[in-house]
């Protein structure tokens, strides 16, 4: 083995006409068309003195030029370290200064605003823009056929994923060669990918759910995709019928199931819905099943480990559980305090040890040994129970976390900037159901005395500071906020007060 993804993923595929990618407008790329053009980005990389170990960092739409600049870092050794499209300059100032990245791939719209952040970092600044130009492409026209992969072990490092921290600071999880091939032969073998599949992929590319999971998938398993730049409810509705499985964050089931036109006939021919990110809600498991007679298939993950548990293929899919650990995969309930293990039925921590947990956040060594105990357990914040079949049920988080729309928020990054803001005194951000994006950002502010804030600034700020999931989407001015006798903001009772404030306006 030289190079074990790419041994598994790609090189099986080398010089086949197969199709790899169905794009929206009709057109393929083949297999080998792919492999060609990841090739020839791997000549551009090494041409660029992108050397193995190195990083690239990636801020662009989703396009099979974005795919293939992954299969080319792989291929030479580089670690692919993908950004959300959301992300504001001052976000990713951070993430390109962090990471040291050599390369700093950005969309043609923004290159000139991220010059100053790629000069900062000392990285070299290219263009992909989501129709495939950009200076990337126009170097990698230059280059040639062949590339020899480059020797990697299992224990290297294959990709850097940022994901946000209790502390508003985002760590990178150092994914290995191991964690991902791990995972992907896990998912193809327990969910029965086969080369006949053709993958609904309307998921972002820059987060493990649609790269690990979907991608990797697909390319082990040698099936298909239907590559959509993002979840458009129209065009997922008129390519579904060429599809056999889809994979989605909760949003997009609920999504389907608020059309008619989702109904039994237009996914009778489906042989796998899976979903995941989230908490999928018992009720929609069921409506789901009672409009299409499909039992979605939930599975629970992180970017630190991948996937983790699955419901089963065979067998019982069971509403508001996430299943059995995947092959290799051992999971524990242990106290949050004492770190003892739990009996059967009890809830606590969810522990996770496997060829999946991660290596570690770059270049925090005391946030790894926090999170990740020397005899292989990751702590994964999430609160759950396992029941006497096995079944993990994920019943809450002990970390402070939102999910929105399958993005995830931590409150601490929101507080300090509206910390920041004139005329602020204090702020708690809390989650609140929302009836698309299953929770959804609510802000509690006290204002400086004798100060009125001005909402709409704060509003403007937010917009140039922070992607726009994570903005605020109702804001509360409030005299004080509860607290108990040691002085903790109650965040459990500003959920309950706020709980019905998205519903209200929902209608
Ligand atoms: C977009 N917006 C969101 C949002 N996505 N707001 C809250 N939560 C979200 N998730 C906002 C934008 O800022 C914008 O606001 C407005 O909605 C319209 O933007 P859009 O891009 O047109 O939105 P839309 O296409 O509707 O996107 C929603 C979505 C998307 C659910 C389709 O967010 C999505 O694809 N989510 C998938 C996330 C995912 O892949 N997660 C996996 C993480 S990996 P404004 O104010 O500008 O109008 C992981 C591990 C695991 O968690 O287990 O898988
Ligand atoms: P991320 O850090 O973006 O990778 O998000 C990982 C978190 O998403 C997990 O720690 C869980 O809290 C949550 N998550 C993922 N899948 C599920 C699921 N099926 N049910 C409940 N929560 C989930």
């Amino acid at each position: 083995m030289t190079n074990p993804l790419y041994d598994a993923l790609f090189a099986p595929h080398e010089g086949q006409d197969t199709v790899f990618l169905h794009l929206p407008d009709g057109s393929t790329v083949t297999h080998a068309g792919f492999l060609l053009k990841a090739r020839q980005t791997a000549n551009a990389l090494t041409a660029f003195g992108v050397a193995p170990g190195d990083r690239v960092a990636v801020h662009v739409e989703k396009s099979p030029e974005a795919l293939a600049l992954y299969a080319a870092c792989i291929m030479s050794g580089v670690v692919f370290l993908p950004l959300n499209t959301a992300y504001t300059a001052k976000e990713l100032d951070y993430f390109v200064g962090d990471s040291g990245a050599a390369l700093f791939v950005c969309d043609p719209a923004e290159a000139e605003a991220m010059a100053p952040i790629a000069g900062a970092a000392g990285a070299r600044l290219l263009t992909l823009g989501g129709d495939g130009s950009g200076s990337l492409t126009d170097a990698v026209a230059g280059q040639g056929d062949d590339f020899a992969p480059v020797a990697r072990g299992e224990d290297d490092l294959a990709a850097l994923l940022y994901t946000s921290g209790t502390t508003g600071r985002s760590k990178g999880a150092m994914l290995t060669q191991r964690n991902l091939l791990s995972n992907a032969r896990a998912l193809v073998e327990c969910w029965r990918f086969t080369e006949r599949d053709v993958l609904l992929h309307a998921l972002p590319i820059f987060h493990s759910h649609g790269l690990f999971v979907a991608t990797n998938v697909m390319l082990l398993a040698g099936g298909a995709m239907i590559f959509l730049p993002k979840f458009d409810l129209e065009t997922v509705l008129a390519k579904l019928p060429m599809a056999t499985t889809m994979m989605g964050v909760p949003t997009f089931y609920t999504r389907l199931l608020d059309d008619p036109r989702f109904d039994r006939d237009l996914t009778a021919h489906m042989r796998l819905f899976i979903s995941g990110s989230a908490p999928l809600l018992a009720e929609t498991h069921r409506q789901f099943e009672a409009r299409t007679g499909h039992r979605i298939l939930e599975r629970y993950g992180m970017t630190e480990t991948s996937m983790n548990t699955s419901n089963p293929y065979d067998g019982d899919r069971r509403a508001g559980t996430v299943g059995f650990p995947l092959p290799g995969v051992e999971v524990r309930v242990c106290d949050p305090e004492t770190r003892a293990e739990l009996p059967v039925g009890e809830t606590g921590m969810l522990h996770v040890r496997g060829p999946n947990v991660f290596k570690g956040y770059w270049q925090m060594p005391e946030k790894t040994r926090e999170e990740l105990q020397e005899d292989g357990w990751f702590l994964t914040g999430d609160l759950a129970k396992i029941d006497g079949d096995g079944y993990v049920t994920i019943v809450g988080r002990g970390k402070d976390l939102i999910i929105s729309g399958g993005y995830n928020i931590y409150p601490k990054e929101i507080e300090l900037f509206l910390d920041a803001q004139p005329g602020v005194k204090e702020s708690a951000v809390i989650g609140a159901p929302h009836p698309d994006f299953g929770e959804s950002v609510v802000a509690v502010l006290v204002p400086e005395a004798g100060t009125e804030i001005d909402l709409a600034a704060i509003e403007a700020a937010a917009r140039a500071d922070l992607a726009g999931f994570k903005r605020p989407r109702h804001v509360a001015v409030v005299d004080a906020l509860p607290r108990n006798t040691m002085g903790k903001v109650q965040k459990a009772e500003l959920r309950k007060t706020y709980e019905g404030v998205f519903r209200q306006k929902a209608g």
